[in-house]
């Protein structure tokens, strides 16, 4: 037997321990995941029975559904507020609008509501390396109180953590009616310029009222001052012909700024964040003529299905890019429906077995369930196994998630770090809320919701949506009783005590709207 050779044994321990150590080495060196881009899927007045995931058999959502099987499902996601405004300020700031006396539903002229020097979201995103963008309806106020349209508006979505920015001012329903791109109006003739005004017409322009052989849109309530492509709105504004958008055309505008956007930062290779904010199922409702009639509801249930075609054609366009294994989707809508929002458009007439709340009570402004209870849907292919979360998660919790996802400890206080949820890798969502309905509050705590006694209509006419104002404290268990409508206050006082006393500590007892109401 040859005897074996000390060189050739330590040669070979050598190499051993070379290959282990390289093998540590790669281990080591091993790139980091890539961050995920996040695009997150905003509606406007997207009710929580509108999906037909959420509830099956009036309308049909397929490109919704199939984020929603495919996907979280959320049964007791919240906006923060049962209007636009206040919702949008919380999901950018992470904090309860009800804190801020000005996060109310602004008219187009608002300064920006959001200050420059604020903790927001895509600062935070930034902050870690993402590219950031706004597409669609902003809503939050630009400029510091006197806007010149025809040059830089300034500050705008750029200055609050956006990188870029392609966005209409307010509301569908509100002048200047002109896409804004990083401050500048889009198309603008330096020969035609914009004037907008809320208080005053410009001399000579034709109103709703002064000329209502002009429109091919009729005005319920409000939208009677300038009109813009036949439709009234809520404002005056001169000029700016060459600037002005097509309404009809307006799903396929932001749908092409998307992709466009996702084409673009597919070829680099730094994550992005994506606020893709649509004006659908929002007045004036304008169905692209493709869509005209599809639903046999009127424009209300044609905007949906257009909405819910944009939302299938922006899931292509990321599957195209390789994107999808990589790209958490949110989606979501800022507050609950409404069927009259102010103009004739057959909503109600044509609305034949569908409810657009679920089984919720209320609607958009409502303190009860449907104004704030909306579809809340977490979508990642390959990540988030499909399913169902009771969890109580809010649109506001999505800035200290999203910080963490992208590698942040940033968060704000009234913002919860529920990424785990939001994931399906826990349940658990946050102990109690104070939601925001048109300046009042309300506390859900557990399976519970408290609404303080408040002053006003119960029902609000002009719109048909029970407000939730009553003489009399209301404590309702929405796990037993979605719809509101056993009020347990009388029956079950301990409860009662327990979440008067858990809303005046988060509220603190003398804020804001709060004074006006009674608490014991
Ligand atoms: C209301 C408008 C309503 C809608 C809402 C804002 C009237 C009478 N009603 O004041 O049509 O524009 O503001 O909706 O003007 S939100 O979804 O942006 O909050
Ligand atoms: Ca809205």
């Amino acid at each position: 037997m040859k005897k074996s050779n000390p060189f050739v044994w330590l040669f070979g321990l050598i190499a051993a321990f070379l290959i282990q150590s390289c093998g540590q080495t790669t281990v080591q060196e091993k790139q980091p995941e890539k961050k995920p881009n996040i695009v997150f899927i905003y509606l406007d007045d997207l009710g929580y029975g509108d999906v037909s995931a959420y509830q099956s058999g009036t309308i049909q959502t397929p490109n919704m559904d199939r984020l929603a099987n495919g996907g979280l499902r959320f049964t007791n996601g919240y906006a923060s507020s049962a209007t636009c405004t206040p919702s949008r300020y919380a999901l950018l700031t992470g904090t309860y609008p009800w804190r801020n006396k000005d996060a109310k539903i602004l008219p187009g002229t608002a300064p920006l509501l959001i200050g420059t020097d604020q903790l927001t979201l895509p600062k935070i995103l930034k902050g870690q390396g993402y590219h950031t963008a706004v597409i669609g309806k902003w809503h939050l106020g630009l400029g510091t109180g006197v806007v010149d349209w025809n040059q830089e508006i300034s500050p705008n979505p750029n200055h609050v953590g956006f990188d870029h920015s392609h966005i209409m001012a307010a509301t569908q329903d509100r002048v200047p009616t002109v896409y804004i791109e990083n401050g500048r109006v889009v198309n603008l003739d330096p020969n035609d310029p914009i004037l907008v005004n809320y208080d005053q017409n410009f001399e000579g322009e034709p109103t709703a009222i002064s000329n209502p052989e002009m429109l091919t849109m009729k005005w319920h309530h409000g939208h009677n001052n300038s009109i813009v492509n036949g439709i009234p709105r809520i404002g005056f504004m001169k000029g700016g012909q060459s600037a002005k958008w097509s309404d009809e055309d307006m799903a396929d505008h932001f749908l092409g700024k998307a992709q466009a956007y996702i084409q673009e930062k597919a070829k680099g290779d730094q994550p992005f964040f994506l606020l893709f904010a649509m004006q659908q199922p929002h007045v004036p409702r304008t169905p692209h003529p493709r869509f005209v009639g599809k639903s046999g509801m009127g424009p209300r249930g044609d905007v949906i299905l257009e909405a819910d075609w944009v939302i299938g054609e922006l899931y292509k366009t990321l599957e195209e890019q390789g994107l999808l294994e990589n790209t958490l989707i949110v989606f979501s809508s800022d507050n609950g429906p409404v069927l009259n929002d102010g103009y004739y458009d057959d909503a109600v007439e044509k609305l034949g077995d569908h409810t657009p709340a679920g089984p919720l009570r209320g609607g958009k402004y409502s303190l009860y369930e449907a104004g704030t209870r909306v579809p809340f849907i977490t979508y990642w292919k390959g990540k988030i196994q499909p399913g169902v979360s009771d969890a109580v998660v809010t649109q506001i919790d999505l800035l200290s998630s999203l910080a963490s996802l992208a590698g942040s400890d940033q968060s704000a206080p009234d913002s919860q770090n529920l990424m785990d949820t939001f994931l399906g890798k826990s349940q658990e969502g946050r102990d109690a809320f104070v939601l925001e309905a048109y300046t009042k509050t309300a506390l859900r705590a557990g399976d519970w919701m408290m609404i303080p006694p408040y002053p006003g209509p119960e029902v609000e006419k002009n719109v048909n949506i029970e407000m939730g104002n009553s003489p009399n404290y209301q404590l309702y268990n929405l796990k037993d009783d979605p719809g509101q409508k056993n009020n347990l206050a009388e029956s079950n006082p301990e409860k009662l005590e327990e979440m008067v006393q858990q809303f005046k500590t988060i509220r603190g007892e003398n804020s804001g709207q709060i004074d006006q109401v009674e608490l014991k």
